[in-house]
């Protein structure tokens, strides 16, 4: 999350990319919050598939289950605050790398449905770092 709010590259944050990554972390919070239905202070599967899916991402149930069991750092069936955060930085970052891959493949002719990428393993690597 630092390297996200480290604009210019130091591996430091400064005070006003501080304040911006506090500006962030409150509208998370918010959004929180507000997904969070039932008030018991964490997110269901269900409240988490919801924001999922109002937030646009075209995931499988099965792969949004691996993806809650990843993130739900105290194995309670539930996202605590951070790992709702961490979820949603995750998702993000892989879409943005999808998005990028996509596109330079289209412009280079690859051939492929829209929506897909080809990877071979070297290209799968390279992605996953970035991610
Ligand atoms: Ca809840």
């Amino acid at each position: 999350m630092i390297k996200m709010f480290d604009r210019d590259g130091t591996r430091h944050i400064s005070f006003q990319e501080f304040v911006e990554l506090h500006n962030y972390l409150g509208k998370m919070r918010q959004a929180f919050d507000f997904l969070d239905k039932d008030r018991s202070g964490t997110l269901s599967s269900d409240e988490i598939s919801q924001a999922v899916i109002q937030a646009g991402y075209n995931i499988t149930r099965r792969t949004l289950n691996i993806l809650f069991k990843k993130f739900d750092f105290q194995n309670k069936g539930s996202l605590q605050f951070d790992g709702y955060v961490q979820l949603c930085l995750f998702l993000g970052t892989t879409r943005n790398v999808f998005t990028r891959t996509e596109q330079l493949q289209r412009q280079s002719s690859v051939p492929g449905q829209p929506g897909t990428i080809m990877l071979d393993f070297d290209a799968f690597a390279d992605l996953a770092s970035q991610i």
